[in-house]
């Protein structure tokens, strides 16, 4: 169970290392501070309809209730330790999981830690000014709850940083709060975290897209070497579902009122859908090929010399690494990779240690492909002609083997002038964003109620009532 008596909640027995207590409690007002500045604008006073985390089992954690979000208990939860777990893949196969940091793998792991605790303020920031156009009190509820939980996982990775890497772990712990999304001096350290996340449907797409790599990331996490990273993965990763979740099901909400308008109405040209106040299918299908295209950037180059370092030493593993049936270290094997050449993409073989970026990438895009089928059936439901697909792997890429290729969504490799005639039949242009931003120009506050671009959902949270005052905003 999580100890909620203390200052700092947590199942870490942190009342017994005084130092690192302490050093932990002078970070927890600096959170506080950058939660402050750099959380959901005006939310301080609101109460919140919120899960907490009340025991790391997988049956008994959630406990809802009204919290004020700056004070919410975010703290320290790590799964339980398993005494038998052994490192599963690379040099160190079969030997007992490490709980300590070794000290040739010190800078990767810090690495690896930083760029995943950077990744959640980011998501905060990037969705700060959201909850001042909310569609719903369900939906305003719901970031919100993404929101103090993506601040939790920033916790999770300062634990780590604080408790295993000493004095520089506590310098990367304060850089954290340091650095801004689309900050020109001081940005966040991926890409697709420093891009504006301006409305509704570009935090259903991320949510959709990006917290799944987060999910995949995770995932190779959970099995690293490193049992008290692993521990914490675990346990971060139920939270994540919800978050895909919340993405999934807003935009397939935005696609079922769309479509119900272009039916009750008998329209399709996407200005006659416009007039109606809701978002053309087609202004859909080029956030998705946006959000796609720079999440994929988040897995890395497709051939890495860092990502085989990772595996081979046992800090970083493969998707579900102890369900697969290989020999866990690779040094024989190849993997397929994508490259330009004269104009044409062709596959090349690479030695399989050096193609896992590209091996995730491609384990994501298959729950990616099942993802939008289901969007897709919501459309043919209706029985409107309209075909979502997902671009081609080298559209719109900026990292790896297609960054500085011009790749059309349906894979020609064409020359830049081309592709720029046709950016914005395939990416969201200005007048799309301005569009979707005049829906979205106040918050829809009332009960039961959603704003007109946006279907209900099925049901509410914790079976509460569609019409439950989820947001209390006093
Ligand atoms: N943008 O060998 P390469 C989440 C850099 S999301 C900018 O290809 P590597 C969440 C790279 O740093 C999950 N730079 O890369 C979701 C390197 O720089 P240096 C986050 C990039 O190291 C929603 C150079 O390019 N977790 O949790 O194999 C809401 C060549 O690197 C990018 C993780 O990512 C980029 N996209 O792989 C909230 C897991 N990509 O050395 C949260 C931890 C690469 O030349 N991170 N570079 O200076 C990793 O495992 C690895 O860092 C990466 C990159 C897979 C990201």
């Amino acid at each position: 169970m999580i100890d909620y008596t203390e200052k700092i909640p947590n199942n870490v027995d942190l009342g017994r290392d005084r130092v690192l207590q302490r050093a932990l409690e002078h970070w927890q007002p600096a959170f506080l501070g950058w939660w402050s500045d750099m959380g959901p604008n005006e939310s301080s006073n609101y109460e919140v309809y919120l899960r907490t985390a009340t025991s790391v089992e997988p049956d008994g954690w959630a406990q809802f209730g009204y919290v004020r979000m700056p004070e919410y208990r975010w703290g320290i939860f790590l799964q339980p330790r398993d005494e038998t777990r052994h490192v599963s893949f690379g040099r160190h196969k079969g030997q007992p999981a490490w709980q300590e940091v070794p000290g040739e793998y010190r800078s990767i792991l810090r690495r690896v830690i930083v760029t995943q605790g950077d990744t959640e303020p980011a998501s905060v920031e990037q969705q700060k000014a959201l909850g001042l156009s909310c569609p719903s009190l369900y939906d305003l509820r719901n970031i919100f709850q993404v929101n103090v939980e993506e601040g939790r996982h920033l916790w999770a990775m300062v634990y780590l940083l604080h408790r295993y890497f000493g004095r520089d772990g506590r310098e990367e712990a304060e850089s954290l709060l340091a650095r801004r999304s689309g900050d020109t001096d001081n940005p966040r350290i991926l890409g697709a975290f420093n891009e504006p996340t301006p409305d509704w449907l570009a935090f259903y797409m991320f949510t959709f897209f990006t917290d799944r790599d987060g999910k995949f990331q995770l995932c190779a996490l959970a099995e690293s070497g490193f049992d008290p990273l692993s521990r914490t993965c675990r346990f971060m990763l139920t939270e994540e579902a919800h978050h895909m979740f919340v993405g999934e099901t807003g935009v397939s909400r935005i696609i079922q009122r769309t479509c119900d308008v272009m039916q009750e109405n008998k329209i399709d040209d996407p200005s006659d859908v416009r007039a109606m106040g809701v978002i053309d299918l087609q202004t859909i299908q080029r956030y998705l090929n946006f959000h796609y295209s720079v999440t994929l950037d988040l897995y890395g180059s497709d051939v890495s010399s860092n990502a085989a370092s990772y595996y081979t030493s046992g800090v970083k593993g493969r998707f579900r690494e102890t369900k697969l049936t290989d020999d866990h270290v690779l040094s024989e094997e190849d993997y397929p990779v994508w490259e330009v050449v004269e104009n044409k993409i062709v596959a090349k073989h690479v030695p399989a240690l050096t193609a896992l970026n590209e091996r995730l990438r491609d384990d994501y895009i298959g729950e990616i492909e099942d993802g939008v089928a289901r969007w897709q059936k919501v459309i043919d439901s209706v029985g409107i002609p309209f075909r979502l697909t997902l671009p081609h792997k080298g559209f719109h890429r900026e990292i790896g083997n297609f960054a500085g290729h011009f790749i059309s969504p349906t894979g020609e490799v064409l020359s830049e002038e081309a592709w720029k005639q046709h950016e914005f039949e395939w990416l969201p242009s200005p007048k799309d964003y301005t569009y979707v931003q005049s829906l979205m120009s106040g918050r829809v506050t009332e009960l039961g109620k959603f704003a007109n671009w946006i279907a209900p959902p099925i049901r509410g949270i914790n079976g509460q009532p569609l019409n439950f005052e989820y947001v209390r905003f006093n």
